[in-house]
């Protein structure tokens, strides 16, 4: 992992995409969409155009431009494009409603727009009412807008010199509760996550194939997709679609990717799937990931059964760029989130801020040389969260006895029943175990007492099937499985549940049903 170790300082386009062509990585691909295949040496080569394109363009250093690009090889282009010019790209969440892309655009001051031709439509509207934005460039074609291709300008210069400690590029926090914030990532910071989760816990190699459900415009599909196969020279297979079952399946049987990165709720819709079976028809597959929300137990169990391969499930978040603590080979509890990832350090806080023992639930806190900057205009926001070398999680975290850390809820989602924390999520996890049900919410709610007690909305796997008694049947369940006082007083039965863009349950929503 030396050459890992000397990218802490300097541009990080030298060590992620220039030194694959000098040490001779050139014709290997080092994308793969559904159109092309691009090699280290084109990629390369494309993203010395773009920012020679940018220069073009009057868009100068630390200058933002914004990335709305599906998950295709111009994605990484453009990325890197910028990068190794000093222009600080940001990808955006493409599933965002216009309204708040549009907020973001603003808030950001983005001078140009990298925009993919099919979500051009429900945006081009707001582009004249966001004065900072000078240029926009279409990943395809559309009539009126320069397109990617003659965006693209002669030139090969090497990356600028540039600080590590210099901000690289931002994401936007998918922000559950509030407005989005940009958080501002340095050049180190990419090297950061792919010393410690990639080296350490997926153990990532040049040979590998990796498949990311979870797209690039997210801080787990950026490092998943390109931080951590470029960091070693491996191959990254794209897919620009929603990762349906279907569409993830066959993008398993036809790339054999080694390494899968998933959610949750796509690793319960696979093992819906009958066809289902070893290796989820790669017969490669060495390593399978799982991040954005908890894992169930029963599903880490299921997939190992099916699939022959173990889900190391880890918690990480735009904040700190990728995952912190994790399961690993070696270290492995399902239902929880596993062990710090080596390199990072973790405290559970009490409200004074004060270490608790274990055992003891408190607030989250992590250590780690990939934190963010700060939250861009956001003084007291940043100033809550990144506490000296500490960034606050925001989540509620118990170790137990053996080391292992166990998630219990964003801190503001917790409740007490007689005087006792309930955890929604434990709740969830328990009714998601029965087998009629797909997936479940929990919120606090008060009775007729005034007294607040645990409310479910649960989403059935078969919405026709026969419901008599079913109410019962999962209150009795779960009282069985957790403790008597955290089963669900009411259990409303819906077709879906309200979730970010990024797939994580917004109870406040459901709070606000009940
Ligand atoms: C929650 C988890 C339990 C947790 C992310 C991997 O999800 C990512 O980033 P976001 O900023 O959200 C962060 C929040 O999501 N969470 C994430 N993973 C888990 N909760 N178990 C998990 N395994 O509330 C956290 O604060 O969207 C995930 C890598 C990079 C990421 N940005």
């Amino acid at each position: 992992m030396d050459a890992i170790v000397q990218t802490r300082s300097g541009n990080a386009a030298d060590f992620f995409v220039d030194r694959h062509v000098r040490e001779g990585r050139g014709a290997k691909p080092a994308f793969v969409d559904e159109r092309r295949s691009l090699s280290y040496a084109d990629f390369c080569a494309q993203s010395q155009r773009f920012a020679a394109g940018l220069a073009h363009a009057g868009v100068r250093r630390e200058a933002r431009i914004a990335l709305l690009v599906l998950d295709v090889v111009e994605f990484p282009v453009c990325f890197w494009g910028a990068v190794r010019a000093g222009v600080v790209p940001i990808p955006i969440n493409t599933l965002l409603p216009a309204e708040l892309t549009s907020y973001i655009l603003a808030d950001s001051r983005a001078e140009l727009l990298v925009i993919s031709e099919a979500l051009l439509p429900a945006l081009a509207a707001v582009f004249p009412a966001l004065p900072s934005l000078r240029q926009v460039v279409v990943v395809g074609q559309a009539e009126g807008f320069l397109s990617l291709d003659e965006f693209l300008a002669e030139g090969a210069a090497p990356p600028v010199e540039a600080n590590g400690a210099e901000v690289a590029f931002w994401l936007y926090s998918s922000g559950s509760t509030s407005a989005p914030k940009g958080t501002r990532h340095l050049h180190a910071s990419l090297a950061a996550t792919a010393e410690t989760f990639a080296a350490r816990v997926l153990k990532i190699r040049e040979d590998d194939v990796v498949f990311s459900a979870a797209k690039m415009f997210f801080a787990y599909g950026l490092g998943n997709s390109m931080t951590f196969p470029l960091a070693v020279g491996a191959t990254a297979v794209l897919l620009p679609h929603r990762p349906t079952p279907d569409a993830v399946l066959s993008i398993m049987a036809k790339h054999q990717p080694s390494v899968f990165c998933g959610v949750p709720t796509l690793y319960a819709s696979l093992l819906q799937q009958p066809r289902l079976g070893l290796g989820a028809g790669s017969a490669r597959l060495r390593r399978c990931i799982s991040a954005g929300e908890a894992l169930p137990e029963h599903l880490g169990l299921a997939w190992e059964k099916v699939v022959g391969v173990k889900i190391l499930d880890g918690i990480g978040s735009t904040e700190m760029l990728h995952i912190f603590v994790s399961n690993t080979d070696e270290k492995l509890k399902y239902g929880t989130s596993g062990v710090a990832v080596p390199g990072y350090e973790l405290k559970i806080v009490d409200a004074a801020g004060t270490e608790l023992p274990d055992g003891e639930p408190g607030e989250l806190v992590v250590k780690g040389d990939s934190a963010a900057e700060g939250y861009w205009n956001q003084r007291e926001k940043s100033r809550r969260t990144f506490v000296g070398e500490w960034t606050f999680t925001g989540d509620k975290y118990v170790r137990e006895a053996d080391g292992f850390y166990r998630y219990c809820g964003r801190m503001d989602d917790m409740f007490k029943v007689s005087g006792i924390w309930v955890s929604p999520f434990e709740v969830e996890g328990a009714l998601a175990s029965h087998e009629a049900v797909l997936e479940a919410a929990v919120v606090g709610h008060e009775d007729a007492d005034g007294l607040t007690k645990p409310r479910a909305f649960v989403v059935l796997k078969n919405s026709s099937a026969a419901r008599d008694g079913l109410v019962a049947e999962l209150q009795a369940f779960v009282k069985d499985k957790i403790g008597p006082w955290k089963y669900p007083r009411w259990v409303e039965i819906v077709e879906d549940l309200p979730k970010t863009a990024t797939g994580k349950i917004q109870r406040f929503k459901l709070r606000q049903v009940a």
